[in-house]
C-alpha cells in the first residue's frame, strides 16, 4: 500500500463497525488469499540490555523515570550469552530472533557490538530482527550490512494520543526511523500497542499512519498492554475483547500480505481470545517463556493451543 492509495479514516472506521461476523469473514477470506490459514510465524525475543533506559513511555518497565522494582537492569549482554540463548530458541522452534535493547538510540560502537550478535544468530541459520530505539541513517546501512532481516520501531498509537503516554520523543522521529530503515534495504516490523486508555478512533488512527508509510511494514506487531507496577498505565483497563479482536481483522483487511503478531499480552488472554485473533488474521507470535521484562505465555501451554487449534508453524 502506498500514501496515495492509504484509506481514509472514515474508511477504516467503518471497517471497525461492520457487524463482527462480516468483519471476520472479509479478513479471513483476505488472510486466505495470502496464507496458509493454520500457519504461524515464531519469534522468540531477548532483552539485550535492560533497563535505565532515558525515554518515559508510559507503559515500559525499562525507564528511568519508572520505579518498578522487579527490574533486572543489564549491560549489553556477551555475545556468547546471545548466541547460546539463540540456540535454544532454535531448539524451542523458533524461526526468528529478535533482541531489544533499552536505549533511545545507539552510539555506534553499540552498533558494532550488534552487528556481531547479528553475524551469530544468522549463523545458527535463524533470521533476525533487533529493535534498539532511533537509528541514524549510516547506523541502518551497518545493521543491513551485517545481514538484520528485521527492524522493529514501533508507531504504538495515534499521533494525537502519543503525546499523553511518551513525552520524550516525537511521533515523527519514530517515522524518521522507519524511513532509515526502509531506505537501508533491512524489512520493517512495526505496529502498536493496544490498552493505553486510547480510542477506537486512535486505534483506526495508528493503522491508518502505518498504511500512510511508502511501503507496508513485513511485520506489523500489536501487543496489548502488559500492565507494570511502578509504571504511569500500571491501572489501564484492558481493552474489550472483541474490539481488540476487530482491531485485528481491521488490520488484516487493510495488511492484507503483512505478518500480524499477537505480540505482548497473550499470557492474560484466553485461549478463546487467542483462537479468535487467529481467525480475524493474526499470524505469528512471541514463543518462549520470557519476552522482554515480563512473562510470555507458557510454551506448554502454547503448545497445546496450537494442537486444540490444528495451527503448525509456517515453513
Ligand atoms: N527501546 C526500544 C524502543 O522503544 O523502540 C525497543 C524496545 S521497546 C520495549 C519495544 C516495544 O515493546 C515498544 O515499542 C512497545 O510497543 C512494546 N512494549 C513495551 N512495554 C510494553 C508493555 N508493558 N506492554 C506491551 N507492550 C510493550
Ligand atoms: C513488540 O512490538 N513487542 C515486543 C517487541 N516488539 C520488542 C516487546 C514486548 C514487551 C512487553 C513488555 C516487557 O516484557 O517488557
Ligand atoms: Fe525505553 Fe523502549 Fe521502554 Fe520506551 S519502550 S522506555 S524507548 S525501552
Amino acid at each position: 500500500m502506498t500514501t496515495d492509495t492509504a484509506p481514509s479514516l472514515d474508511r477504516i472506521l467503518e471497517y471497525f463497525e461492520l457487524p463482527f461476523n462480516d468483519l471476520i469473514f472479509r479478513a479471513q477470506q483476505v488472510h486466505r488469499q495470502h496464507f496458509d490459514a493454520n500457519a504461524v510465524q515464531h519469534s522468540t525475543l531477548l532483552s539485550i540490555k535492560t533497563g535505565n533506559c532515558p525515554e518515559d513511555c508510559g507503559y515500559c518497565a525499562q525507564s528511568v523515570h519508572h520505579q518498578s522494582d522487579a527490574l533486572a537492569v543489564t549491560d549489553l549482554l556477551s555475545l556468547d550469552a546471545v548466541r547460546a540463548a539463540a540456540a535454544e530458541a532454535k531448539a524451542g522452534g523458533a524461526q526468528r530472533f529478535c533482541m531489544g535493547a533499552a536505549w533511545r538510540r545507539p552510539h555506534d560502537r553499540d552498533i558494532e557490538k550488534v552487528a556481531a550478535m547479528i553475524g551469530a544468530v544468522k549463523a545458527l541459520g535463524m533470521e533476525t530482527c533487533v529493535t534498539l530505539g532511533m537509528l541514524e541513517p549510516r547506523q541502518a546501512e551497518r545493521l543491513a550490512e551485517a545481514g538484520l532481516d528485521y527492524y522493529n520501531h514501533n508507531l504504538d498509537t495515534s499521533p494525537e494520543f502519543y503525546g499523553e503516554v511518551i513525552h520524550t520523543r516525537r511521533y515523527e522521529e519514530r517515522l524518521e526511523t522507519l524511513e532509515a530503515v526502509r531506505k537501508a534495504g533491512i524489512k520493517v516490523c512495526a505496529g502498536g500497542i493496544l490498552g493505553l486508555g486510547e480510542s477506537r478512533r486512535d486505534r483506526a488512527r495508528l493503522l491508518q499512519e502505518l498504511a500512510k508509510l511508502p511501503t507496508a511494514p513485513e511485520s506489523i506487531p500489536i501487543n496489548a498492554l502488559v500492565p507494570i507496577p511502578g509504571t504511569p498505565l500500571e491501572h489501564a483497563p484492558a481493552v474489550d475483547e472483541i474490539e481488540f479482536a476487530r482491531t485485528i481483522a481491521v488490520a488484516r483487511l487493510l495488511f492484507p500480505s503483512s505478518y500480524l503478531r499477537l505480540a505482548a499480552g497473550r499470557e492474560r488472554m484466553s485461549d478463546s481470545l487467542q483462537a479468535l485473533c487467529f481467525l480475524a488474521g493474526a499470524n505469528s507470535i512471541f514463543l518462549g517463556e520470557r519476552l522482554l521484562t515480563t512473562n510470555n505465555a507458557e510454551p506448554s501451554r502454547d503448545q497445546q493451543l496450537f494442537s486444540r487449534l490444528g495451527l503448525h508453524p509456517t515453513t
